[in-house]
């Protein structure tokens, strides 16, 4: 169970996290009531498409993002919670800002999508001082660089090593184990090599037995091992939450929310067949 605000998560099968971004690009519309409508209806989209939780981003952490000023990301992030007041999923806010984790906290939001990992001052306190969720993910580097050289001796152990410490630092701020999720940061500061010897060994980065999250969807080495542009990407993607969901993912972050859950009722009838 991941306790996560005023939901409890079951983890008895594994849960789709749609994704709704609030970057600019993400929009047709040409100002913030626009983009605001759209994004809530893309938040209502996902949770028709079957849902199980929602992450809301309003900074880009693609490769090469520069950062966003916390009152910009407050500005988009605000009026898409105050209209999803009425959500009944958990909503999870993809940010690393104390401030904004904060405001978001007090805003709706049941859990805290940290790609810092609490790492910036402040971070822990922000979650501590409430019962939200919170993944901590790692990351070499920080967006605008973190894939012009990435380099690790062992990247599964690095990544272990990295995971454990910020339990351990969680812990001790008082974040209760029942909160947290564990996410090895596919794309993060990683060359294609990184991402498949992570998610090859999935299954050997949950420290203590706590729940892990993959974050595949659409991401650029599937582009990489299929040639295929953005736009084309959901088989691989589908492939891949598989894959992650075989070794053990409790959460798998995803675009097509539909079509993943398609995916995993088949491995999940093959996986509670009475074998003959
Ligand atoms: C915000 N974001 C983009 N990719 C992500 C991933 O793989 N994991 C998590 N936790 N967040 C992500």
């Amino acid at each position: 169970m991941l306790r996560c605000g005023a939901f409890q998560l079951p983890l008895t099968r594994p849960l789709v996290m749609g994704i709704v971004n609030l970057t600019p690009d993400s929009f047709s519309g040409d100002g913030l009531a626009s983009n605001t409508r759209e994004a809530v209806a893309r938040a209502r989209q996902q949770i028709d498409a079957g849902a199980d939780l929602l992450d809301i981003g309003a900074e880009s952490s693609r490769p090469g993002a520069a950062p966003t000023s916390e009152e910009e990301e407050l500005r988009r992030l605000l009026p898409v919670l105050e209209a999803l007041g009425d959500c009944t999923l958990p909503i999870s806010v993809d940010t690393y800002k104390p401030a904004v984790m904060r405001v978001a906290l007090a805003n709706g939001a049941s859990m805290i999508n940290d790609i810092f990992a609490l790492r910036m001052p402040g971070a822990m306190a922000a979650v501590a001082d409430s019962d939200c969720a919170v993944c901590l993910m790692h990351m070499q580097g920080a967006p605008l660089t973190m894939q012009e050289q990435p380099a690790y001796a062992d990247v599964v152990a690095t990544v272990q090593a990295f995971l454990r410490a910020r339990v351990s630092a969680a812990l001790a701020a008082g974040i209760s184990r029942d909160r947290l999720l564990l996410d090895p940061g596919f794309g993060f500061g990683k060359t294609l090599q990184h991402n498949l010897d992570l998610l090859y060994h999935f299954d050997e980065l949950s420290i203590d037995k706590l729940p892990l999250l993959a974050g595949i969807s659409r991401k650029s080495m599937l582009g990489t091992i299929t040639g295929r542009p953005v736009a084309q990407r959901l088989a691989g993607s589908l492939a891949a939450a598989l894959l992650a969901t075989q070794r053990g993912a409790s959460i798998l972050r995803v675009h097509d929310v539909s079509e993943t859950r398609d995916a995993l009722a088949v491995w999940q009838a093959v996986n509670t067949t009475e074998v003959a």
